[in-house]
């Protein structure tokens, strides 16, 4: 682990500050303290969320509770400026829009990353075409059904075939920890732009900072791109 991996958490380049302070005795502490080391890396308000999830994952969310949606329940609202706002189903979603499929890599930017993650879904420019997307638009908002958490993307990132509206993952539903039963996969930038728990899209004229990006992320969260930042965690 080097201090490169956890740019980005505002908390954690203190720590890690302090930790380079510390000089050999910092050294000496040594693998084992790395992972206790991590989890206080975390943002915060992630700090007593943060979990050993299966395969790798940390099963992250900034609030206490989040209200379960089954496949039947659930509803994403589209809307803004858009020719045909509407509200699609999870059936819908998993059957009358095309489909996409992509193995990818998940990482977050406090370091960790799981390789090699089956995602399932509709790519977002699908969806986008769904609804007609109309002339002056600029960005796309995302609301998590949360309640708290919201991100957004450029028109031109919303246009990648990378970034799906997940209705799978892993080879199976996305579950309700992992965000489901629908979340964003943002395949090439950090983690914290696949919003959990998907309930509105709105098409806009500007992007507006969401929930981590108002407390210190960087709004380019590409993956190797921002801040000298690599993907190869060492
Ligand atoms: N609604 C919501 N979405 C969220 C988050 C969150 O706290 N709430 N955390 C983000 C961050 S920082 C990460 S690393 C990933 C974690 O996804 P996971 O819980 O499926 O591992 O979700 C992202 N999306
Ligand atoms: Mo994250």
């Amino acid at each position: 682990m080097s201090s490169e991996d956890l740019r980005g958490a505002p908390v954690g380049r203190r720590i890690v500050l302090g930790m380079l302070g510390l000089g050999a005795a910092g050294v000496a502490v040594g693998a084992a303290a790395q992972q206790k080391v991590n989890t206080a890396l975390a943002p915060i308000g992630e700090l007593d969320q943060v979990l050993p999830g299966a395969g790798g994952f940390r099963f992250y969310s900034v609030v206490d509770e989040v209200e379960r949606r089954t496949p039947r329940d659930y509803r994403l609202k589209v809307g803004g400026m858009v020719d045909r706002p509407r509200t699609f189903t999870f059936a819908e979603l998993q059957k009358s829009l095309p489909q996409t499929q992509m193995t990818r890599d998940f990482q977050c930017v406090t370091g960790w990353r799981v390789e090699d993650v089956a995602w399932a879904g509709v790519a977002l420019p699908d969806l986008l075409d769904a609804v007609g997307v109309r002339a002056g638009a600029r960005a796309v908002l995302f609301r998590s059904f949360d309640g708290a958490y919201t991100e957004s993307l450029t028109m031109e990132q919303a246009r990648r075939r990378d970034v799906l509206v997940a209705t799978g993952m892993l080879g199976g539903p996305v579950t309700h920890d992992h965000g489901g039963p629908v979340r964003l996969y943002v395949a090439p930038m950090y983690a914290y732009k696949s919003l959990k728990w998907l309930g509105e899209i709105e098409v806009a004229d500007r992007v507006v900072p969401g929930y981590w990006e108002r407390r210190g992320y960087d709004i380019d969260a590409w993956v190797g791109r921002s801040n000298g930042r690599t993907d190869e965690p060492t």
